[in-house]
This record gives structure tokens, sequence and C-alpha cells, in this order.
């Protein structure tokens, strides 16, 4: 932690901190920042090409949106939205599957400036519970059912007890709520539309605490991540993207992602699920050019295509990202999948490192790539916080015309999070090539990274600190095959408590109502936790343990 003067003083209007006025300035004079908004960008695109593809949602009939289309249709949800109250700068928390409406939707609340917060699929009762109240939210998008979950209920218990929470939003049968398809209306001149340094969205962070960060992004700054990743990963007008993983997620939406896409002009085709069952016919039926997967589907894949009747040589780029995916993993995805491999790594708070489509074929399997921009600045630093020597490892730290300055409303874990000099502390140790590639050795952060799937391990330790038996927990990730990592609890009964079986723990923390990637995979009984040399229960002791034992 520095100790050097007061943190940067939070913005009014973004509720967070933001980029001292030199470095905005530099950003814009060096053309990263281009003035653009994201309902500009839909507006623009749509007058440039208006009878183009622009999104194509295959399921469970297949829906095409051209740009003119996608742009109408985002007028009137804006206009419905706006006539229903939601203004600038209001929190909409967005809980969407693969769905064409997904799309509809932001660009609506970009429309009018108002914040999509984006939730994933998976969250339950936990998460969107404080989205909603921490966020402020005044509304909350919703499928009607998917995946087997009736997200209604739910968002009827949150409603209940979240003040601000006004509509709640459902694609599909409506219940007590109101259905999106009831929304829209014919659009009206709305003025004072976002400008370009403002917000555009929350996204959420990985996370290190007991509850999420929420990440401020404005149009400038992602519009710059989109457009640069386009130059570097080769994405245009005839780029057709399968969006496998949860549009929501910050790699499928910006690297270079379907936001990416439609920045180019190309096509963005919905995925409704990731298994080769379901994306090998559509990679075929709809010609796709690229797609990113993590490390887990990757190999899926890898294992499925040499077998699949499925005609896949339209596929030209697969990026692979959001977790370590191994040299040996990466050598064989390019000869079964006959594409070319790009590996990303990056992260919903800016900073995303790409190979080259013209590095070398050992570069692309050994490092994990190298920044967007020339003005991404890297520091490879000790614990001490003292840059090592080059090629050694250490603690990134960065800043950049895409990373953010600090999270929304969050002064005090920002004071920690960023250097006084602004460079984002993202948890991770790495190394730097000769040619300025990085290669990410682990983490320092106490971070779980379940196939790409981020948990804070303190988020569901507090979970399972309200068991009665329990009398202290500390979850660790274990080695794994497929996943990376898995998660494994070690508790502490109470003393005199009653026995508890590992699947008694795993349903109490299902049954708090959290992600389902959150609950451990394993459980096991201790009578203590190793300790540090100051007496706080040591993790990394706790995973040689794990690494030694026999059996979980
Ligand atoms: C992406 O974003 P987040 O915010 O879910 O997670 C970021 C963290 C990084 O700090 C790092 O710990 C890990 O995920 N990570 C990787 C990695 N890519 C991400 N660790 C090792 N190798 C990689 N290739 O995960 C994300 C955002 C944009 C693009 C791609 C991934």
């Amino acid at each position: 932690m520095s100790t050097t003067g007061p943190a940067p003083a939070t913005t009014p209007g973004l509720d967070a901190p933001t980029w001292p006025a030199e470095f905005a300035e530099r950003y814009r004079a060096a053309g990263y920042w281009r003035g653009e908004t994201f309902g500009g960008m839909l507006r623009e695109r749509a007058a440039a090409h208006p009878e183009r593809t622009a999104l194509v949602d295959p399921a469970p009939a297949r829906r095409t949106w051209t740009y003119r289309e996608l742009d109408e249709r985002a007028d009137r949800l804006a206009a419905g939205f706006a006539a229903r109250g939601i203004a600038k700068g209001d929190r909409v928390v967005v809980q969407l599957p693969n769905i064409g409406e997904f799309i509809e939707v932001v660009f609506a609340l970009f429309r009018i400036g108002a914040l999509p917060v984006y939730a994933l699929p998976a969250h339950r009762e936990t998460e969107i519970g404080y989205f909603c109240s921490f966020a402020e939210a005044t509304a909350y998008v919703i499928p009607d059912r998917h995946a087997g979950f009736d997200h209604r209920a739910l968002a009827a218990k949150v409603k209940a007890r979240t003040p601000s929470l006004r509509h709640v939003f459902v694609v599909g049968d409506p219940g007590e709520h109101t259905a999106l398809s009831d929304v829209p209306c014919d659009p009206v001149a709305t003025p004072g539309g976002p400008k370009p340094h403002e917000l555009a969205f929350l996204q959420l962070s990985g996370g290190t605490t007991g509850v999420p960060k929420l990440i401020p992004r404005t149009h400038d700054d992602y519009l710059y991540s989109l457009w640069g990743s386009n130059e570097i990963c080769g994405v245009d007008a005839d780029t057709r993207f399968l969006v496998v993983l949860p549009a929501a997620h910050n790699f499928p939406m910006s690297s270079p992602g379907w936001l990416g896409v439609l920045y180019a002009g190309g096509t963005a085709v919905l995925c409704p699920r990731p298994d080769p069952a379901t994306a090998f016919p559509l990679i075929e039926r709809e010609r796709i050019t690229m797609t990113g997967l993590v490390p887990p589907l990757a190999l899926v894949w890898t294992e499925a295509a040499p077998e699949s009747a499925c005609d896949l040589s339209s596929l030209d780029v697969l990026l692979v990202g959001g977790a370590k995916y191994s040299e040996q993993a990466a050598r064989r995805l390019e000869p079964a999948l006959g594409c070319r491999l790009q590996q990303v790594f990056g992260m919903a708070e800016g900073l995303v490192n790409y190979t080259r489509l013209d590095d070398d074929q050992e570069t692309v399997v050994t490092t994990q790539g190298r920044p967007i921009s020339p003005d991404d600045e890297i520091r490879i630093v000790d614990a001490a916080g003292q840059e090592v020597a080059e090629g050694e490892f250490g603690h990134l730290l960065t800043r950049g015309p895409y990373t953010i300055r600090g999270y929304w409303r969050a002064p005090e874990h920002n004071a920690t999070a960023f250097t006084q000099d602004g460079f984002y502390r993202t948890g991770d140790i790495v190394r730097r090539t000769g040619t300025g590639h990085l290669v990410v050795e682990g983490r320092a952060k106490d971070q779980i990274n379940r196939g790409g799937e981020k948990i804070a391990p303190e988020e569901v330790e507090n979970l399972i600190l309200a068991h009665p038996a329990v009398h202290d927990v500390s979850i660790v990730a274990v080695p794994d095959d497929y996943l990376g990592e898995r998660t494994l609890a070690y508790v502490i009964l109470r003393e005199g408590a009653e026995p508890l079986k590992p699947a008694a723990v795993k349903r109490f923390v299902r049954e708090r109502g959290i992600a389902a990637y959150k609950v451990p995979d394993l459980v096991e009984f201790v009578d203590a936790f190793p300790q540090t040399g100051i007496g706080k229960v040591s993790k990394k002791g706790l995973r040689s343990t794990a690494a030694t034992a026999e059996q979980h």
C-alpha cells in the first residue's frame, strides 16, 4: 500500500476516479479516443450500410437484424425506457443470456445514457441483490426462464427489498412483471445523450473481496479497446463472430467480441450453448470466421473437432483467454481446428494483450501476448514495489488509455488497488520476453480462476461462515487438468457441533442463492489452519496441504 498523499478525487457524475486531464488530452491527441459514443456508432453504421446483417440469433428459430433494424429497434426501446422514467446515469442490471434482446437492450440504454450493469446468467439472489442495491438500480432485465431457472421469482424477491428498483423487464412471459416486448414505442428526440468521456456501463470485476466491485467504462476508452482489438485480430466487415461465452463478459464483448464486430460492420452470431454439438453446426451454417473461448472449452473443441462431421473450414481465428492456456493444449489447437490461434490475456478493468497474427508459432503457444496500445504502460515489480530485472517474474501493474483509474464508489478499495500515480495492481504475476510479450506465471491476488470464471474466496467463505456448525473456513484453489483450478473449502467445525457431510456444506451454499460455479467443488474438515508468521490463515500453507493430499 502506498502512503504518499491522498487517493485521487472521485469525479462528480462518474462516481469514480478518472484519467487526469493531461492523460485525457494525450489519449485524444494520439487518436485513441475518437470522441464517439456507442449510440452514435450504431447510428453511423446503420446509415453507412443499413441492409448488412448485424446480428443473428439462431435459436430456437433463426432471427436476424440488419444494422438498420438494430438501430431502429434500439431507438424504439430507448423511447419506451425513457417513457418509463429511465434516465441518463440510471443503472440497469441486465441479466440476459446470448439472445438478440441482450444487444437491443444495451444499445437502447447506451442511447439514453443509462448504464447497463452486466450480470452473468449464472448469478443468483446473493449477487443480483447486491448489484441492485449497491448500484441503486432503477431496473432489472431478465429472461423468464433460462437453463431451468425461473428468474421472475428471484426478481420479485429482490424488487421487494430494493427501494430504487422500480421496473423488472422480462424477455418472454413476464408473470407479475413487465414484458420487454411491451416497452418499445415511437422514438422521440432525446436531447442530452451521453458524451464520449462519460460512463457507458458498469462491468463486473472478478473480485478478491467479499463483494464484487463495479468497473466504470467510458465510451471513449472502451471504443478504443474495440477498434484497437479489431486491428490486431483482423476484424472487418466480412468477419462473422460467434459469441460462445456469456455475452455480458468482457472477453466475448470486446476482445474483439460482438461489440468489436459491430464496430467493424461485420456480423455477430449468438451461440446459445458452448458445447461442440451446438457450436459446430452453427460454424458450418453461419460460415463463422472467428470466435473466443476459455481454455477448458478450447480443450473440448480440440478433442471434438477431428471427430466432427461439420465443416469448420470457415473458421480463421480462434482466441483463447480468461485463464492460463497450457502450452501443450495450445500446440494441439491449430492442427485440430484448422484455424489460427490468438492468446488473449485481458481483464475487465482494462489492459488486454494479444499474440499477433504474424507472431511465430513459438510465441503464440508460449506467451499470452502483448498490449493493444503503445500507450499501455507496463510495470513488473517485486513485493516492495521495485521494478524487477528485465525477464524476471513480478507483479504486473498497468496504466493506459483504456484501463480504469478506480472502481465505482469504492474509495477505500481504490486506495490499495491502484498506486498513487494511477497504475492498476492487476494481482497477476508475469514476466516480459524480449519481444514485449507477457507470460502469465501465476497470481498474487486471493482469487480462484475456475476455467476463466473468477471466484473471490472471501465471498463464498462469508456464506459458509453463516452455517451454525461452522467455526471457520478457508477456500483455496486445487489444480485441475480440465478447469485449471477447482475450489476446495477447508472447514473447521465448532466444538461439539454435529459432524457435517461435504454435500451438506455445498447444499448450504447453493441454498443461499449464489452462482453455481462458486459452490465449492471439494470440502474437507480439518482441526486447524496453518498460520502465517503474524497469525493469519496461510492460504499458501493450505494450498500445499491440498497439493500433497492423496484424495479429496
Ligand atoms: C478476463 O477478464 P476478467 O476480468 O474476468 O479476469 C481478469 C483476470 C486477469 O487478471 C488474470 O488473472 C486472468 O483473469 N486471465 C488470465 C488470462 N486472461 C485472463 N490468466 C492467464 N492467462 C490468460 N490468458 O478474463 C478477460 C478479459 C478480456 C479478454 C480476455 C479475458
